[in-house]
């Protein structure tokens, strides 16, 4: 058995790591190997981000959804909340406010909104227009987070040069994935991402944790996430909602999530990995960029009725999710602000790897 410090400095040197090493990392418990982890995780961010860190912009402007994840507040059957479809002014004005605080992307998030889905109605433009006009009007690239949606639609939002495709499949054990996304298929989820990785476009997949998983459910998430070499990939600590299947789900520490968030940049290395304002609000951010997160996400305007997804309202109104309010904690951390081109250039050399890769994809496959 390899001892902690040997396999550290290997994969903290970019070496492969076999099953029975990530599986041991996640069991991790002691606080001072756990620290250990940590500085490894941050050492191989460094090598590759130097100390920039990316923010994203959030836009929740619809949360009516045909699903019901037994996770999720926004699922069909939660009668208690009041539900809102932001209009493309709204949605316009507010990504202008959050380009001009500094933001590096908009993250465009939708339930499966079935009136959204029809093509065009009376407030709004069909999705691709509405994510290329955001894109126009803001000069930052847009990310899209729909749920699952048909072929079709991710070849228009690829052909309209919407950057990044983002669908967390929660968990990659379709057990578990039927009890946390019923009548939702598992592999419809993750054909969404190769045929958006297939038409040129950069994906997020995640993975939800406290949500009944085992420790080989985990590991297998992370194998998935990297044979399908994601991009950016998340973890998040699941928040139990009043009202929805999972309400009395025993709370789970940030701990887990912590060590993922370490893990996958160890295996991952060179990709994005979220840490989100959604789990925990700012306090919970240096904890996540301590661990190797590099970009923070679920940056919220106040007062503009915007709701966040795992805590709807958590620190929106006290303008505690906006880019003033992270600066000092990236600081804290040693860490900055990378500037809107230094973004714009990592996406534009990761998309010339995901053609490179497709077109050699193609060619073996003739
Ligand atoms: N409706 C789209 C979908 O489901 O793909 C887009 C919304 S997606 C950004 C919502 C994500 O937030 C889920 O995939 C899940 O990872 C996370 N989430 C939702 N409810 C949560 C909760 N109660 N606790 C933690 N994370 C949650
Ligand atoms: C976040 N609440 O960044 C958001 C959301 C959707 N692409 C992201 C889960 O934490
Ligand atoms: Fe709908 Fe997404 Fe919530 Fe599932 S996670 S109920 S698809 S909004």
């Amino acid at each position: 058995m390899t001892d902690l410090k040997t396999l550290l400095n290997r994969l903290g040197n970019g070496g492969p790591a076999e099953p029975h090493e990530i599986r041991s990392l996640l069991e991790l418990s002691s606080p001072d190997q756990i620290l250990e982890l940590f500085e490894t995780a941050r050492y191989v961010r460094t090598r590759y981000f130097g100390f920039n860190v990316f923010l994203y912009g959030f836009i929740y402007f619809s949360t009516f959804c045909r699903n019901n994840c037994t996770f999720c507040r926004y699922r069909r059957d939660n009668l208690s909340l009041v539900r809102y479809r932001k209009s493309m002014d709204e949605i316009l004005s507010t990504a202008k406010a959050l380009a001009a605080d500094g933001v590096h992307l908009i993250d465009l998030t939708m339930g499966e909104d079935p009136e959204l889905l029809k093509a065009g109605q009376a407030d709004h433009p069909p999705l691709p227009d509405l994510a290329e006009n955001l894109t126009a009007e803001t000069g930052l690239p847009v990310m899209i987070s729909p749920g699952r949606v048909p072929d079709d639609i991710l070849t228009e939002f690829a052909e309209r040069g919407i950057s990044w495709y983002a669908c967390y499949q929660e968990t990659h054990t379709r057990e578990l994935f039927n009890r946390l996304r019923p009548g939702q298929d598992f592999n419809a989820r993750l054909h969404a991402k190769h045929t958006a990785r297939d038409l040129g476009m950069l994906i997020e997949d995640g993975i939800l944790t406290g949500a009944g998983e085992t420790r080989d459910d985990l590991l297998d998430s992370i194998l998935w996430m990297k044979k399908l070499a994601v991009d950016q990939a998340r973890v998040m600590t699941l928040i139990p909602q009043p009202e929805t299947p999972l309400a009395n789900q025993q709370s789970q520490d940030d701990l887990t999530e912590l060590k993922l968030i370490a893990i996958l940049r160890l295996v991952l290395q060179d990709i994005l990995i979220p840490a989100s304002l959604d789990v925990q609000g700012l306090g919970g951010l240096r904890a996540r960029l301590d661990a190797g997160a590099n970009v923070v996400t679920s940056i919220v305007l106040p007062q503009k009725g915007l709701a966040g997804v795992a805590n709807h309202d958590l620190d929106i109104d006290a303008s505690r999710r906006t880019v003033p309010r992270i600066l000092p904690i990236l600081e804290q951390c040693g860490l900055t602000a990378a500037d809107q081109t230094e973004y714009r250039e990592w996406i534009q050399l990761r998309l010339r790897r995901t053609h490179r890769l497709n077109r050699l994809r193609k060619k073996t496959a003739c």
